[in-house]
């Protein structure tokens, strides 16, 4: 396996800044030496330049600094798209969630059956008319699957959206009521964490894998690291009591790379500026060793 890293410093997506210093941060902390560690052929490709601001800016209806996030979302596409039609698998690091528009829409301009699977507390389905924030890292789904207005479907060029019935959520707990009513109007499966205190987080990802496979071998995994408890991942922007524990993030990811079906992954909302002694960029690290087969036994 070839993997192919590239950094989004980008944090304007979010109402919280920092997370701009996220990939600088788990470089730091020694991610491309560990992932060097596993028996793959590690390329570091730097990072997208982004021109971030410290202070917002207003943009097209309730977007807010759309035009920073959209140039910066173009170029990971640009990027993204280059790196798999290369044969690399890429490992994008986060800068906020809005930048999944980027990486998705790339990877579904080489894949139209792509499935996703989206590993966060919150939905991230709102629209420029539901978002109660307008921050856009709450609305890169409804972009990806042409759910929102022009400005934000029509980031990343191309038209291939993502299909409701080929997206899989697992983590939820903090949904905003109107993003509730679309997952069930596009009747989108999904694990909250209640699902995974019954069932185990073992057999809800083997399902989530189940049900994608039907439908296509390209699987898109989109991890914020928000969905882990902030008592072992406090450097991120929006954080929720009764997340997963580590070890349960670790079966999820070790399953996913089983699977063999993961051909790009995004690793998301690691705010440096809120962590405690590297902890969360440690577990993030951590994280994108299990991800790439890293062995226990
Ligand atoms: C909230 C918070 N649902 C919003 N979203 C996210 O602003 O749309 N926090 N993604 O990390
Ligand atoms: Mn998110
Ligand atoms: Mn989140
Ligand atoms: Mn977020």
């Amino acid at each position: 396996k070839k993997i192919s890293i590239i950094g989004l410093p980008l944090d304007m997506g979010a109402s919280i800044r920092g997370a701009r210093l996220g990939p600088s941060t788990l470089r730091l902390n020694g991610l491309i030496r560990e992932l060097k560690s596993l028996d793959l052929e590690i390329k570091d490709l730097g990072d997208i330049e982004v021109s971030n601001s410290y202070e917002d800016q207003v943009g097209p209806k309730n977007l807010k600094n759309y035009q920073i996030v959209k140039e910066a979302c173009t170029k990971l596409y640009n990027k993204v798209d280059e790196i798999i039609k290369t044969k690399n698998l890429p490992l994008v690091l986060g800068g906020d969630h809005s930048l999944a528009i980027g990486s998705v829409k790339a990877a579904l301009n080489n894949y139209p059956d792509l499935g996703v699977i989206w590993i966060d507390t919150h939905g991230d389905i709102n629209n420029e008319k539901i978002s109660p924030s307008g921050n856009i890292h709450g609305m890169s789904l409804s972009a990806i699957m042409g759910l929102a207005c022009e400005e934000l479907s029509n980031i990343g060029q191309n038209k291939n959206f993502l299909k409701s019935q080929n997206l899989v959520y697992i983590g939820l707990r903090d949904l905003d009521k109107e993003e509730r009513q679309v997952l069930k109007d596009y009747n989108i499966k999904a694990f909250s964490l209640q699902e995974i205190d019954e069932y185990s987080i073992g057999k809800v990802t083997k399902e989530a894998l189940k049900y994608l496979n039907k439908k296509t071998n390209h699987i898109h995994v989109s991890l914020d690291i928000d969905v882990v408890d902030p008592i072992y991942a406090p450097g991120t922007g929006t954080r929720k009591n009764g997340g997963l524990t580590p070890r349960e993030i670790f079966l999820l990811t070790e399953i996913l790379s089983k699977s063999d079906l993961i051909t790009s992954v995004d690793l998301v909302e690691v705010n440096p500026l809120l962590d405690i002694k590297s902890q969360t960029s440690v577990l993030a690290i951590d994280i994108a060793k299990s991800l790439f087969g890293e062995k226990l036994l």
